[in-house]
């Protein structure tokens, strides 16, 4: 008797869009955050299925560079994308529950970064950025950072 199985293949795909405003001189407090297709709110928090293979768009339509970064146990990663450009991330989800976060390499310390949960995990951004201290803005308090340039963080006065 021949036994027919058939395999669930499980798979997301996300369009992560980089945004930024803030002239220069500008104290807008979160110049800088993340869309998601999809999801409402800046920042929102991605649901991944444990084991499922993930393909995220990333578009940078910021004026300055930003990147996409997830936390282990992901650990992928754009690295910088110029304004309006894009780059695209596959992986395989976790196969256990777990928590992480996405983030901007430059930018998390002010609040571009978000949750990541998978399996129903709990997960929360608050553990991702200073932003939420409100206590921390960036020196300058608008940054155009090049590869490999340097940020400061100064405690608000
Ligand atoms: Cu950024």
């Amino acid at each position: 008797m021949l036994t027919l199985r058939l395999a669930v293949l499980l798979a997301a795909s996300f369009h992560v869009v980089a945004h930024n405003v803030g002239a220069p001189g500008s104290r807008n407090e979160h110049p800088f955050w993340f869309t998601v297709d999809g999801l409402e709110g800046r920042d929102p928090q991605l649901n991944l299925t444990p084991g499922e293979d993930v393909t995220i768009t990333f578009t940078n339509e910021g004026d300055r560079p930003h990147s996409l970064q997830l936390g282990d146990p992901i650990g992928v990663g754009t690295g910088l994308v110029d304004p309006n450009g894009t780059a695209t991330l596959s992986f395989r989800a976790p196969a256990n529950a777990t928590a992480t976060g996405y983030w901007c390499a430059l930018h998390r310390p002010v609040g571009m970064a978000g949750a990541i949960s998978v399996g129903g995990a709990p997960a929360s951004r608050d553990v991702l950025s200073a932003s939420t201290r409100r206590d921390l803005v960036p020196d300058p308090a608008w940054l155009v950072l090049a590869a490999g340039a340097a940020a400061a963080w100064r405690r608000r006065g």
